[in-house]
């Protein structure tokens, strides 16, 4: 039997229900910024046996629960390890970031990608995922998540991240055909491994696209909102007796709110870019809308953080579908005690505009 859950504030805002304040989570909670997540870290020795070791993702996914009163927690795990488990060869070299040793380069390792056995080669984040909700024991609810297809491409092709994604942009005008055949075997395996994700006991979900915005328009819609689109068709919406929501964010995507909220899913992550309260007006009525706090703003003053996040509820204004969130990453930089100003300051700021 799994527990009740005990806050549902962050699923009930999801589905735009009342609520009696803003939930508030935060992208990369569990992180280099937390000591206690630099010392799990340095037992397992690497960030991927840290992904790998049920014990150790579940101790660093509750750490950020242990100091702040978050409305939700996020599996720890990383997008990349989806790649690694189709034959890319992950590694992560030290004060470096991911590095694949079998980049997609050559048309023939192209067409030999396949959809892997994720039962088979993913089985240690299922794990992970129900060791976690044991640990939550209906605390909060627990988020999955996957890279987009078009994301995990850039960094198949790539062989680790860049500043211009050429090589993959290069592919896309110049051999869009090899593109599109790495884009679905991606989309086909997103499905496959977020549906196992919520079969292990993962509440909602969250499909990050973190490179879509480096695209050109028209490019964006064919090249990753469409596999996205595809990705939320594909999905199990309903696991426990409740609607299991999904969230799409395309880091730089504000142009394309609408073309995204008309996918089906049921929340958009937006960047500090936009306009929160334009963004309510573009797509409110359809979609819930997380974020939107530059994480940059966390290095400032108490009152600073305190007077954007006034600026951030008031921009959204009355009623629910919102779930406060950074635009983008939390730095590894950023003093934990600015994290309690923050998630303190939602909780007390939004009760007004909740009624
Ligand atoms: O050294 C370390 O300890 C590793 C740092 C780290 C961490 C804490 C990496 C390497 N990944 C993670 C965890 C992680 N990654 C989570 C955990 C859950 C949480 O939010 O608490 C999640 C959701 C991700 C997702 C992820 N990984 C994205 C999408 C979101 C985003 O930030 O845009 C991307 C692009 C990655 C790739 C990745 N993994 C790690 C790094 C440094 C990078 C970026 C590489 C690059 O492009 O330069």
């Amino acid at each position: 039997m799994t527990a009740q859950l005990k806050n549902d504030v962050f699923l009930r805002a999801l589905m735009r229900e009342p609520v009696p304040y803003t939930p508030v989570w935060l992208m990369r909670q569990a992180g280099r910024y937390l000591p206690e997540y630099r010392a799990t870290r340095a037992r397992a020795g690497s960030f991927l046996s840290l992904c790998k070791s049920r014990e150790l993702a579940t101790e660093v996914t509750l750490q950020p629960l242990e100091r702040f009163p978050l409305d939700a927690a996020i599996l720890f795990s990383d997008i990349l390890t989806v790649p690694d488990a189709m034959g890319l060869g992950l590694s992560f070299a030290e004060g470096e970031g991911p590095r694949f040793a079998h980049p997609l380069r050559e048309e023939s390792a192209i067409r030999k990608l396949a959809v892997p056995d994720v039962g088979a080669e993913l089985q240690y984040v299922f794990d992970a995922v129900s060791s976690i909700r044991k640990a939550l024991d209906g605390r909060v609810p627990l988020i999955g998540f996957s890279g987009s297809p078009f994301t995990l491409a850039c960094y198949m092709i790539e062989g680790s991240g860049s500043d211009s994604y050429s090589n993959v942009k290069t592919m896309l005008y110049s051999r869009p055909e090899l593109l599109h055949h790495i884009l679905d075997v991606n989309a086909r395996t997103v499905i496959d491994y977020l549906n196992a994700q919520v079969a292990a006991g993962a509440q909602a979900l969250m499909i990050f696209d973190t490179w879509g915005g480096s695209l050109a328009a028209g490019k964006y819609q064919e090249f990753s909102l469409a596999y996205m689109q595809r990705v939320v068709q594909g999905l199990t919406r309903e696991a426990e007796g409740r609607r299991v929501p999904v969230i799409l964010f395309t880091k730089g995507g504000g142009l394309w709110l609408e073309d995204m909220a008309a996918t089906g899913c049921d929340g958009l992550g937006l960047d500090w870019t936009v306009d929160l309260g334009a963004a309510r007006q573009r797509v409110g009525s359809q979609v819930a809308l997380q974020g939107n706090f530059d994480p940059v703003a966390l290095m400032a003053s108490p009152n600073a953080i305190e007077g954007e996040v006034a600026r951030l509820l008031a921009s959204y204004g009355s009623g629910t579908g919102h779930i406060f969130n950074l635009g983008h990453g939390i730095s590894q930089f950023t003093p934990p005690d600015n994290v309690s100003i923050l998630v303190e300051s939602v909780h007390k700021l939004s009760k007004s505009y909740h009624s």
